[in-house]
C-alpha cells in the first residue's frame, strides 16, 4: 500500500491499454481546471501513440450522460478526473466495453471489471497529494516516457483543485520535480499574491484577501496611499500602471516589510506572505498563462463559461485558443465586477439579508445564475463576514428557475452544508440538492421563491 504499489498498478494498466487491439476511444473528462488539464494530457499522449479518439467534457457523471455514452460505438472509454464514485453504474451502462477510470475522487466501494486507477485504493490521499491531472500524467508517463514533458499541466491541475498549500506534498511534489527537470516550470520565492503578472500593483493589494492587509484590502485609495508611504510609485516613467513583476528587489523588500508591519496583531503569522511562485518558462511575461495560479484560473473560467476546448487548446500551446480564452476571461471578469458592484450597492436593502450567522442574497436577474455561486464564494473569502457565517446566494435562470448556492465562511468540521441545503429544499418539495460539504446548491422553481427563502431563514436561524 503506497506510492510504489500505485505506480506498479499504473504500469500494469498502461500495459493493458497498450495491448488492446483496434481501439475506438472515447475520452470523458471533468469540466474544471483539473479536468481540463487531465484532458490535455491524455489528448497529447494519445496523439503521440497515433491513436484517434473523441473527447467530451462533463460537469458530472449522471444517468443521461451514461445512457448517451452507452449508445455510442466506441469500444474503449477513458474517464479522467471523474468516474470513481460511479464504478458500478458505469460498468452496468458500458457493458462489454473496455473502461479506464483515472481519477482521484473518493471511489465507490464496488468490485468491478473496470480498469480503475485511484490513489485512495493505495492509501494515498487524493484530496491533497495528487489531482486527477496528476494521476492521468502518471498513466501517460507509464505509456511513454516522452510524456514527462506534460508534468507542468498536472501541476496547473493540482493548483486548480487547491492542492498547493505552501508547497506541494506527496506525488504532487514528484510531479513538480518532473516539470522542473523537463524545464517547463521554474519555482521562485515571491509575494504570494494573485495576479502579479497581469494586474496593476495597487489593484492586487486592493483585492488581496489572502493576505488580508488592514486599511488596504478592499480600499483602492488605501492601497495607493500605502504604496506612496513605502516610496513605491504606482506608475512607471511612461505613466503606465506598474505590476508586481515590475518592482525592483529593493521595492519588493519594502513592500513585504510594509505588509508584515500592517498585519502585525491582525493574524497569527504576519510573515506568511512569502511563498513559492510557479512560472511557466515557455509562456510570455505578463500573460495570464505565465503564473500557474493564473493559468489555472483561466482554465476554470473556460470551463465555467462552457468553452473547455479553448482551455485544452491553451494547455497544448494553440495560439488561437489562448487568445480566445484570454478574451473570454476578460469578459468573465467584467461580469464578476458587475455582480460584485450590484452586491455592494444593494447591501442594506431587502434583497440582501445580513444576520448574525447567515446572509441571504436574492439577486433575481441582477446577477447571472452562472455567477451566483462564484459571488458567494468570493464573499465567503472576503473578511466581510465572521467565521462560520453561511452565505446563501440566489439568481434567476433563463428557464424559470432560481439557482441557489450555499457557501461557508472559513472551515468547519461540524458544519456540512449539504445537509443544510437538503433540509431547506425538502421543506419546499425539492428533492435534488447536492455538492460538497463547503459548496453546494439546488434549483428552485421561481414560483417557490418566497417559500424557499422562508424555509432557508428558518433553517439558518436555528443553527
Ligand atoms: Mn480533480
Amino acid at each position: 500500500m503506497g506510492v510504489e504499489d500505485l505506480k506498479q498498478h499504473i504500469r500494469t494498466e498502461a500495459e493493458a491499454f497498450r495491448q488492446l487491439k483496434d481501439k475506438h476511444i472515447k475520452v470523458i473528462s471533468h469540466l474544471d481546471s483539473d479536468g481540463i488539464t487531465a484532458a490535455a494530457i491524455i489528448t497529447k499522449a494519445l496523439q503521440r501513440e497515433g491513436l484517434n479518439f473523441s473527447l467530451s467534457i462533463a460537469k458530472q457523471i449522471d444517468q443521461t450522460l451514461l445512457d448517451e455514452l452507452g449508445k455510442e460505438e466506441y469500444n474503449c472509454y477513458i474517464f479522467t478526473d471523474l468516474g470513481s464514485g460511479y464504478l458500478s453504474t458505469i460498468e452496468k451502462k458500458l457493458q462489454g466495453k473496455e473502461v479506464f477510470i483515472i481519477d482521484h475522487h473518493k471511489p465507490e466501494e464496488a468490485k468491478t471489471g473496470i480498469h480503475h486507477i485511484n490513489p485512495h485504493n493505495f492509501k494515498i490521499d487524493g484530496a491533497t497529494e495528487i489531482s486527477g491531472a496528476g494521476v492521468t500524467y502518471l498513466f501517460t508517463k507509464a505509456l511513454n516516457g516522452q510524456n514527462k514533458d506534460l508534468a507542468h499541466l498536472a501541476i496547473i491541475g493540482a493548483i486548480g483543485d487547491i492542492q498547493e498549500k505552501k508547497g506541494f506534498t506527496g506525488l504532487n511534489q514528484e510531479i513538480l520535480d518532473d516539470a522542473v527537470t523537463s524545464g517547463k516550470i521554474e519555482v521562485k520565492k515571491g509575494l504570494n499574491m494573485f495576479g502579479s503578472q497581469t494586474k496593476p500593483l495597487h489593484k492586487i493589494l486592493e483585492f488581496s484577501t489572502e493576505p488580508y492587509i488592514p486599511g488596504v484590502t478592499g480600499n483602492e485609495q488605501g492601497a495607493i496611499k500605502f504604496l506612496n508611504e513605502l516610496g513605491i510609485s504606482i506608475k512607471d516613467k511612461e505613466g503606465k500602471y506598474k505590476k508586481l513583476i515590475h518592482l525592483s528587489e529593493e521595492e519588493i523588500k519594502n513592500l513585504v516589510t510594509g505588509i508584515i508591519l500592517r498585519r502585525i496583531g491582525s493574524e497569527k503569522n504576519p510573515e506568511d506572505i512569502i511563498g513559492d511562485i510557479y512560472l511557466l518558462t515557455e509562456e510570455a511575461e505578463e500573460s495570464p498563462t505565465k503564473d500557474a495560479r493564473e493559468f489555472s484560473t483561466l482554465l476554470n473560467s473556460c470551463g465555467r463559461l462552457k468553452k473547455p476546448s479553448l482551455g485544452i487548446g491553451t494547455c497544448l500551446g494553440n495560439k488561437k485558443s489562448r487568445q480566445e480564452a484570454i478574451s473570454l476571461l476578460n469578459d468573465y471578469k467584467q461580469e464578476l465586477i458587475r455582480s460584485l458592484s450590484w452586491f455592494y450597492t444593494n447591501r442594506g436593502n431587502e434583497k440582501i439579508t445580513e444576520k448574525d450567522g447567515y446572509v441571504i442574497i436574492n439577486a433575481e436577474d441582477n446577477v447571472k445564475d452562472t455567477m451566483a455561486g462564484t459571488l458567494a464564494s468570493i464573499l465567503s473569502r472576503s473578511n466581510l463576514y465572521g467565521e462560520g457565517t453561511i452565505i446563501l446566494s440566489m439568481a434567476n435562470t433563463i428557464d424559470g428557475n432560481i439557482k441557489a448556492s450555499l457557501r461557508l465562511v472559513g472551515i468547519s468540521q461540524k458544519i456540512d452544508l449539504r445537509n443544510i441545503i437538503q433540509d431547506i429544499a425538502k421543506k419546499v418539495g425539492i428533492e435534488e440538492a447536492g455538492g460538497h460539504r463547503q459548496a453546494c446548491g439546488c434549483l428552485v422553481p421561481q414560483e417557490k421563491e418566497e417559500e424557499f427563502i422562508k424555509s432557508a431563514e428558518e433553517a439558518l436561524k436555528a443553527l
